[in-house]
């Protein structure tokens, strides 16, 4: 048996020819299916009964694309295309979609003369997401028929489009009963099987005519992209597409998408996203995990303590369903969380990203309570209190106390020690950290931290969690910061360091969004507040005799300049204006110092400053790898990219210092640590990465979690 009677199959009924790709797990356009798909469609031409047919998906999805793991190998030009194939059929083909029709696997939908879903399905053309485009004949067929916008706005956005709207976009002609897709698609192929002519796609000239009333839109669209696209070709070349759909003819337009296609397959971006889309899947799975090893299913949950950081860990189980218990010491400080709640979901109502009706349904999902008892039967707790460990240990004994049998006892904290939380229970097998980023019903990033103690059935379960409640969860070990946090303390420390020597908070701001960040990183610390690493900093200089102290930031603090919230910090807000402004008295405060401590003032070209920052926390994460506290270097790139708003196409971090080179980050910090001492003594790991001239990204960790 051939590879693609294995992955494609072809059986008539009732006169209909049905073309099942089945390639678990998502029946990817990988060896063979395309193969496949022509032999079937040739079959069915050629054959006197069949009078119509089906192209459909076994198992979860129709089909979810292209093979990613194909793109950058060289690969065989077919012939024929099978979409072109599909296209030129003499009898009726309908797409039966249920799952996802993403990319190439919506392409091939777009080939077949009809498209029926299950209400469930989901359509799209994400290949931007993975800095390509849809490179076979998506760019040219979409616009075709749903209008040259709505086109580019599925194409530059790459987001998946519900069945219901894609009906009403005109992408699927007819919704169909989810019972028995199969079933329904051979009913609704009879019904089609006599019609003449054939709708084709290509052939529509109806919709495209559009962008000759408003020609305007593709400059609007690229303009409309500029700050969020910065760097990155694949969105402009997506628009450069639907621009010759809309002005050239059919086959024009596939050539000239091959060729902006194929500028893109190998692009620094198109390799990058490539490997972040890899990574995020590697993140999820557990090291050693048994096989029989089943996460427990959350349906109910209680968070201990309703500040900023409770409140938005209760808003992510609401916004995902699922009921909330919210526990807090006095009703004052229940209420004034509540409150808070309602007021960043009405801000997002006023905002126009969440309907009315929504925020209706999910705030009842919050229920507040005052005591113990009444979180005792809920699945999950997380605890969400002050952070300090005599606080947290209270919270635990308690909840050790009150709490069901197996249900994971997780804490928020941001770098205690879980070992000792866990100590305080009689089930340490049952405690974790869920540690959540600020604000946690935005940020993606779930840190879940295993402490020596912990069970695989917790973690397992608090991954599925986040995963639940929409979070890309990875696993960490415990110690001061776990890995994120720890991972970007040095890259906080250069910062403010190199303030005392010359560069301003603008200038390394500016550096970090030309590289791609959404803000800088002084600007994030004016948002998040400066007096909530003061107090850590304190902690840290009372502990350890050789603590660098940052002296800019403590003055900030003590002269009260927080940030955004008081007006000042890093820059100066005009009141009710979240603009920020360089600041005089920032300079001042950063002359003093300088003068004081004696510091040589120097200038930083954007490269050192960019370098001086990610070098100080790719050394730190090779001390994380060697100590075991991350499952893999590509790990800790998904958390900078969900936690820390790392520019995606950029990888991460790890991947970032691979191409830049092991042996060139080597050279660099060891001149650096000779410069500036101890802080900069390079990681063994990293010094044998460089001598084996391997790569950070495929760096492993010295021992287990
Ligand atoms: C394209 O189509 C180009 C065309 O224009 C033609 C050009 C000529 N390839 O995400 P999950 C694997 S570009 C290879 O955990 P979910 C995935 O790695 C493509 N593998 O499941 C994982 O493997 P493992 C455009 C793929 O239910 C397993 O399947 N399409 C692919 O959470 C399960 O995946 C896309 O960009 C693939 N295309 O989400 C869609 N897709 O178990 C990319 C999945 O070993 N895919 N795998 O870790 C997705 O967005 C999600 O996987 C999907 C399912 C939403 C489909």
């Amino acid at each position: 048996m051939s590879e693609a009677e294995v992955v494609v199959r072809f059986e008539v009924e009732g006169g209909v020819g049905v073309i099942t790709v089945d390639n678990p797990p998502v029946n990817a356009l990988g060896p063979g299916v395309r193969e496949g798909i022509i032999d079937a469609v040739e079959r069915g031409v050629a054959d006197p009964n069949v009078t119509a047919m089906v192209l459909i998906g076994a198992g979860r999805s129709f089909i979810a694309g292209a093979d990613i793991r194909q793109f950058g190998k060289p690969r065989p030009m077919p012939a024929r295309r099978s979409t072109d194939v599909l296209d030129d059929s003499t009898k009726p083909i309908v797409a039966a979609i249920h799952g996802y029709a993403l990319g190439g696997g919506l392409e091939h939908a777009l080939s077949c003369n009809y498209r029926i879903a299950v209400a469930s399905a989901k359509v799209g053309l994400p290949e931007v997401l993975i800095g390509i485009l849809p490179g076979g004949g998506g760019t040219q067929r979409l616009p075709r028929l749903i209008g040259p916008k709505a086109a580019m706005d599925m194409i530059v956005s790459g987001r998946h489009v519900p069945a219901e709207e894609a009906e009403t976009l005109g992408i699927i002609d007819a919704i169909v009963d989810d019972k028995d897709l199969r079933k329904e698609a051979i009913r609704f192929a009879k019904s089609v099987a006599a019609k003449r002519p054939l709708p084709r796609v290509r052939d529509r000239t109806d919709r495209i005519a559009e962008a000759k009333t408003d020609p305007g839109m593709f400059e609007a669209m690229r303009k409309s992209i500029a700050r969020k696209a910065r760097n990155q070709k694949a969105p402009y070349h997506c628009i450069a597409c639907v621009e010759a759909a809309a002005t050239q003819p059919f086959e024009e337009g596939l050539k000239t998408e091959r060729r902006l296609f194929s500028e893109l397959e190998n692009s620094d971006e198109a390799k990058a996203l490539r490997y972040a889309f890899f990574a995020e899947r590697e993140v999820a799975k557990i090291p050693d995990a048994p096989k029989d090893l089943k996460p427990a299913r959350i349906r109910t949950a209680a968070v201990i303590g309703a500040g900023t950081m409770g409140g938005g860990i209760a808003m992510s189980f609401a916004d995902f369903g699922i009921p909330v218990k919210v526990l807090e010491v006095s009703r004052e400080a229940l209420d004034k969380g509540l409150q808070r709640v309602r007021d960043n979901y009405a801000i997002s109502v006023k905002r126009g990203s969440l309907a009315q009706a929504e925020m209706d349904r999910r705030l009842p999902l919050i229920q507040p309570v005052g005591s113990y008892d009444a979180i005792a039967d809920c699945d999950v707790v997380i605890e969400a209190v002050f952070e300090n460990l005599d606080v947290k240990k209270e919270v635990f004994a308690k909840l050790d106390a009150t709490m069901k049998r197996g249900a994971p006892l997780l804490t928020n904290s941001s770098a205690l020690d879980i070992d000792q939380i866990a100590a305080v229970t009689k089930r340490p097998q049952d405690v974790a950290g869920a540690h959540f980023f600020a604000p946690a019903n935005v940020m993606k990033l779930l840190e879940v931290v295993k402490g020596s103690k912990t069970s695989m059935q917790t973690i397992a379960t608090a991954m599925k969690m986040g995963r639940d409640i929409g979070k890309v969860s990875a696993v960490a070990g415990t110690c001061d910061g776990f890995v994120a946090n720890r991972s970007r303390a040095p890259f906080i420390t250069e910062m403010m360091l190199m303030l005392e020597e010359g560069a301003l908070p603008e200038q390394i701001d500016k550096v970090m969004v030309d590289f791609g960040y959404p803000m800088g990183p002084f600007a994030v610390n004016d948002l998040s507040g400066l007096d909530v690493s003061y107090m850590t900093r304190k902690r840290r200089a009372a502990a350890d005799p050789n603590y660098r102290k940052l002296h800019v930031p403590d003055r900030l603090v003590e002269m009260g300049r927080k940030g955004q919230k008081t007006g000042a910090g890093w820059y100066r807000y005009e009141k009710g204006d979240r603009t920020p402004h360089p600041d005089e008295v920032v300079k001042s405060v950063i002359a003093d110092v300088a003068r004081e401590f004696g510091i040589e003032q120097r200038s930083f070209t954007g490269e050192e400053i960019l370098r001086r920052l990610l070098c100080a926390s790719v050394n730190e994460a090779c001390k994380i790898l060697e100590e075991g506290k991350a499952c893999r270097a590509s790990d800790i790139d998904v958390m900078w990219l969900h936690g820390f708003g790392f520019p995606r196409y950029r990888g991460g971090l790890m991947y970032w210092a691979d191409t830049i080179g092991a042996r060139a980050i080597c050279d660099q910090i060891l001149s650096w640590h000779e410069r500036y001492g101890a802080r900069w003594k390079p990681a063994d790991l990293l010094c044998e990465i460089a001598a084996n001239g391997a790569s950070f990204r495929e760096a492993k960790p010295k021992r287990a979690l």
